[in-house]
């Protein structure tokens, strides 16, 4: 029962922390989106790419969550963007005042498009709320077909899925239908790009959505002033 209880407090906690995020973003008419998947799909590898993608086209930032070492962050940095690193010290997702922290160290909190890197992990970081504007879920065609059922709520609070490792497809037993029969149940309007960070295939369709996802949040801010 107490268990319930702190954990309940724990969330309520961070929702109002995610509301606040939630203001200052939209404040300044920023897109902010949190990638998640389970580990080593490719969240880091795919970040790297639409960076190249984007670059020179609009402005943007990365916070990296892993638990200990700043080997996501530093691969960001090298594409010459700026990042702030956060180590969980062990625990399994990010949190909203870890957010805040991280975004008030960032060199330039004004940009057109945030991404947060969460923790790999399939359960804990879905039920964190961020103060993003959406997730993003990663899952590769390695890790097997089932993902979707056995954990659905993750795939269910994503906006948007990335079919991660395409160029491996013909070397496994993942099949496309079932995996769109599957997700059909849990949620059936999310698009899913089928993309590989290895070849850039499908890329440059994931690169349109977002765009259009960052200019209709500029919009927004615009009609809201
Ligand atoms: N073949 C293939 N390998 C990929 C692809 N995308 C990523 N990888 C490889 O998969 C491994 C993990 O990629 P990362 O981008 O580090 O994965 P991640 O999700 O950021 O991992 P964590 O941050 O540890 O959760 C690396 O060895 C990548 O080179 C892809 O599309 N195809
Ligand atoms: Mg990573």
């Amino acid at each position: 029962m107490v268990q319930v209880r702190m954990e309940a407090n724990i969330l309520g906690a961070n929702e109002l922390l995610a509301r606040k995020n939630r203001a200052v973003f939209a404040g300044r008419g920023m897109l902010v989106v949190n990638l998640m998947s389970s580990p080593g799909s490719g969240k880091t590898t795919l970040l790297e790419k639409t960076i190249d993608h984007l670059q020179g086209q609009i402005t943007l930032g990365v916070i990296e969550g892993d638990l200990y070492t700043d080997q996501d962050a530093r691969r960001i940095e090298e594409k010459g963007v700026q990042v702030v690193q956060i180590n969980t010290e062990g625990a399994c997702h990010l949190d909203a005042g870890m957010i805040s922290k991280a975004y008030e160290n960032l060199s330039d909190r004004e940009m057109d498009l945030l991404f947060i890197e969460n923790v790999g992990n399939l359960v804990c970081p879905a039920e964190f709320d961020l103060g993003e504007d959406f997730k993003a879920v990663v899952m590769s065609v390695a890790e097997g077909n089932d993902k979707p059922l056995k954990y659905p709520l993750i795939f269910r609070e994503a906006k948007v899925i990335l079919l991660n490792k395409m160029d491996l497809l013909p070397y496994t037993d993942f099949s496309l239908e079932r995996f769109g029969h599957d997700l059909e149940q849990i949620n059936p309007t999310a698009p899913v790009f089928k993309v590989s960070g290895r070849t850039g295939e499908g890329m440059a369709e994931w690169i349109e959505w977002l765009l259009g996802e960052v200019k209709g949040k500029r919009a927004e801010n615009i009609k809201a002033f």
